[in-house]
């Protein structure tokens, strides 16, 4: 059967600016929590191989620009670098935005739109010091750092997103304790998640003022871009299950709804923090006001894997932090085991349903959506083609769910592929690619289509599939 996608329906590329530019240490670039992380303790990244090179766009970004053109996609998300754009004085550094405009020259010449991302977990390592998110100054060095970018690159940027998946930080950081400093600490946690939601409201009113001044292009939009995942919990849930749910929904994905799409925080959940578990959350006065503002024009919604939930053990962990919930493990999952993570192709149309609903005027896009795999060399043919049929039946299925939200009235104009050319990704460094091109990194970071990209193409080009 072919599956048919809206004829104005949009295909492109996302990837990051720490991920791909690689060049750290040139044009004056500052060092970032990762150059810091890395510098501590390589033996946190896979094959002790740090945030140095990414894929070497920086050199590469010609090559990459045009294959993502030979592949019909139409636009290209990446992200600004602080550390390449500023100096410490919060200045522009004027090499490093040359590297920025040679990027995006070259993108428009080759009628590609460039979604910019101001941020990808990527704290200049001076701001990290002095607190990082915790600390309200760096907010503002942030909110600093967006306009400078605006009035530097606004004739020319169409497309402004203020944070990617910006509750990754506030987990990772201080309450998984997966990421340098290691951190468990809900309430260190939520006023990160606090100070970036503040972050976020900021920049978006540095757009608005720009926009009115007459400094960006016409019909500039801002948008943010988080990983909504669907709360998914246990057949025949219990009131305490079904509790869990909705504070995992709330504090990960109605936070940053109810922020962007009108305005405000979720009262439910903030009654819940501050006074069942007694967390100050630090608020200014004027906050209220700055949230208001932080309505954008459209969301970048990143899906991977759905959130399965159950009640936890007990509120509160023997530190007297809340627990919010406890994994439940779905006996009819199947895995990406590579990554760990669970592929659940419905979920991407759960959550868009649920952007109908709950922000029935804000249209999005889904902005990452893609299949880490190690070891891909195991399906290289004869010829050195890696035979990745299963990212072409990942994406396929993916599609087909995304198409079916849409003849049920979800606004979705367009999907990104996340990691189009392989790219570096995090502690796992190259472990898992996910690239629709292969990055040889034994040959100079040569690039090379994988199986894949031919058959993105064709999809690309007639916005159907079989
Ligand atoms: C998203 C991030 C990306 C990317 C992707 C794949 O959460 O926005 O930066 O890395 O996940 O995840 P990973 O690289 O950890 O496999």
């Amino acid at each position: 059967m072919t599956i048919k996608l809206p004829e104005d329906f949009f295909f492109g590329a996302a990837m990051s600016g720490p991920q791909t530019e690689g060049s750290y240490n040139v044009g004056g670039r500052l060092r970032s929590y990762w150059d810091m992380w890395s510098d501590k303790e390589i033996s946190a990244f896979h094959n002790r191989v740090g945030s140095y090179v990414g894929n070497d766009m920086y050199h590469h970004y010609e090559e990459d620009i045009k294959l993502l053109k030979s592949m019909n996609f139409k636009s290209f998300r990446t992200s600004m670098q602080w550390t390449r754009l500023l100096d410490k004085n919060g200045k522009l550094n004027q090499e490093g935005a040359a590297w920025y405009h040679k990027l995006i020259d070259c993108a428009n010449e080759n009628g590609i739109d460039i979604y910019m991302n101001m941020y990808h977990f990527d704290m200049p390592e001076y701001l990290y010091e002095r607190g990082g998110w915790e600390n309200r100054e760096v907010v503002d060095a942030y909110a600093n750092f967006v306009r400078i970018a605006m009035e530097e690159f606004g004739q020319k940027v169409k497309y402004w997103f203020t944070f990617n998946e910006p509750i990754v930080e506030p987990e990772q950081q201080y309450l998984h304790g997966v990421w340098y400093p290691y951190e468990k600490n809900f309430k260190k946690s939520i006023n990160v998640q606090y100070h970036i939601t503040i972050a976020h409201c900021l920049a978006v009113n540095n757009f608005r003022k720009l926009e009115k001044a007459g400094k960006l292009c016409k019909g500039a939009k801002i948008g943010m871009i988080n990983c909504f995942s669907p709360p998914y919990t246990k057949e025949n849930p219990s009131s305490a299950d079904l509790e869990a749910v909705k504070m995992t929904d709330g504090l990960h994905n109605r936070w940053w709804l109810e922020v962007v799409a009108h305005g405000r925080l979720p009262q439910d959940v903030l009654d819940k923090v501050q006074n069942d578990w007694n967390i100050e959350i630090v608020m200014q006065p004027g906050d209220q006001a700055i949230i208001a503002a932080g309505k954008v024009d459209w969301l970048g919604y990143n899906y991977y894997q759905p959130t399965r939930v159950q009640a936890p053990d007990s509120e509160f962990d023997e530190n007297g932090m809340p627990c919010i919930a406890k994994p439940y493990i779905w006996p009819d999952r199947k895995m990406n085991v590579y990554r760990g993570w669970e592929i659940y192709p419905k979920g991407i149309y759960d959550f868009g349903m649920k952007i109908k609903e709950e922000c029935p005027d804000l249209p999005f896009f889904i902005s990452e959506n893609g299949m880490g795999v190690e070891g891909e060399e195991g399906y290289m043919d004869e010829n050195g083609t890696i035979q990745d049929d299963y990212r072409i039946e990942f994406v396929r299925d993916h599609l087909e769910w995304i198409a079916k939200s849409i003849d049920d009235g979800a606004n979705c104009l367009g999907y990104h592929y996340w990691g189009a050319i392989d790219n570096w990704s995090w502690a796992n460094a190259f472990k898992n690619r996910y690239g629709f091109i292969r990055v040889c990194l034994d040959k100079n970071y040569d690039r090379k289509e994988k199986k894949s990209a031919s058959w993105i193409r064709e999809v690309a080009k007639t916005n159907s599939f079989e």
